[in-house]
């Protein structure tokens, strides 16, 4: 995809492909029969819709680090670098019945569930049209099946598992997923939610997202070592890993996930590796820097998970071209959204209505 040197990590600007990258993300499908059958059953279309997925995340990121610099908004928290976390499982998704919980790292489940990029980017500017009203800039929607988070990081487990026993005492076979990044599976809420949907037996997603660290600490510093995917046995539920930039990993591990959990074979326990390229939200990108090797930056950031898919579309035989007129699609997208947003400035909420619709039996 075009790179933006004004925004972009700097180990994207220049993005170019290591052959053995290429060929590790191919053996990563692989080398799995299972998964290598689900990403085979995948059409062409689907797999550029996925594609679609991981550009309009990264441009709907790159709008928002454009406000921040222009002075619209005072910062925002990007998923760059993590994209293939949050679009490859909500496409392995039902997404016209699943319910899933995004943090704010994976603001991209919004659209990819179906809600409209303007309504993303209004939360932001918290205009009166905005999903909440203005009142929070966590991004939701309960139409579209998108639980809005809460600061609390963990707290979104055991809502996610009240979602699924939901599911399961009225007979449905729907499924609820969230992610919980690497720092939030210390929290109590999220040892409790998980046991829970464990004990009750819950068609629940968890998808740990180790980005490596929890905003300014390093994952070492929080988290002994022993490794995240000890931890579905633990509970005694499903467990598997997915290789986090690997848009078609993600997706294959979650539809096996799914299938068990509308199955009625409980919960699953995913693991992700990926890192975040840059700072905990706009204000620390230099901190970031600082806070690991350069040489992570470096090695992460050849494999970011936009070009390596791009190359394995290659392979598969879809013309750069078609490759840039989806591109432009989701750019024209976010674009378009960018303009109705600011447009929507000149409706503010009022200081009066700020109790309106939150307690019970208001409007
Ligand atoms: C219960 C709780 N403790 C602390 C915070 C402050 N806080 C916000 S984000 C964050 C780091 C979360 O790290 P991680 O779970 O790894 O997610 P990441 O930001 O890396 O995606 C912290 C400590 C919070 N929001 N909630
Ligand atoms: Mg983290």
């Amino acid at each position: 995809m075009k790179r933006f040197p004004a925004f972009d990590p700097p180990e994207y600007v220049a993005w170019k492909a290591e052959p053995h990258l290429v060929r590790a993300f191919r053996a990563t499908i692989e080398q799995n029969d299972e998964r290598a059958a689900l990403v085979s059953h995948l059409s062409i279309d689907a797999k550029l819709d996925l594609y679609a997925g991981l550009v309009r995340a990264r441009l709907h990121d790159i709008q928002l680090k454009r406000w921040v610099r222009t002075g619209v908004i005072s910062k925002a928290w990007l998923g760059t670098g993590e994209e293939a976390t949050t679009v490859g499982p909500v496409h392995a998704l039902d997404r016209e019945h699943d319910v899933v919980a995004p943090m704010i790292r994976n603001a991209a489940a919004c659209c990819e569930m179906g809600m409209s990029l303007t309504a993303m980017l209004r939360a932001y500017l918290a205009t009166d049209d905005s999903p909440s009203r203005g009142r929070d800039l966590h991004v939701g929607s309960l139409p579209d099946g998108v639980l809005q988070p809460i600061s609390h990081v963990g707290d979104m487990v055991p809502v996610i598992a009240g979602v699924a026993l939901t599911f399961k005492m009225k007979g449905e076979r729907r499924v609820a997923l969230t992610w919980v990044g690497d720092g939030s599976t210390n929290t109590a809420a999220a040892h409790e939610g998980t046991n829970f949907a464990a004990v009750q037996h819950l068609p629940a997603i968890f998808i740990v997202e180790n980005n490596q660290v929890a905003l300014g600490t390093r994952l070492e510093q929080h988290h002994l070592p022993g490794e995240y995917k000890d931890w579905a046995a633990s509970y005694g539920v499903w467990g598997a890993q997915f290789d986090g930039n690997n848009v078609l990993d993600a997706y294959a591990a979650t539809r096996m996930a799914a299938d068990r959990c509308r199955a009625g074979q409980g919960p699953a326990l995913l693991v992700a590796d990926t890192f975040r390229m840059g700072g905990h939200a706009t204000h620390d990108e230099r901190e970031a820097r600082e806070t690991f090797p350069a040489e992570l930056f470096a090695t992460w950031g050849k494999r970011d998970p936009i070009g390596l898919y791009e190359e394995y579309l290659k392979e598969e035989g879809v013309k750069a071209r078609r490759l840039s007129e989806v591109e432009s699609g989701a750019a024209v997208q976010v674009e378009k959204a960018a303009e109705e947003a600011i447009a929507s400035r000149a409706k503010m909420p009022k200081g009066e209505t700020a109790l309106d619709g939150v307690y019970a039996n208001d409007r």
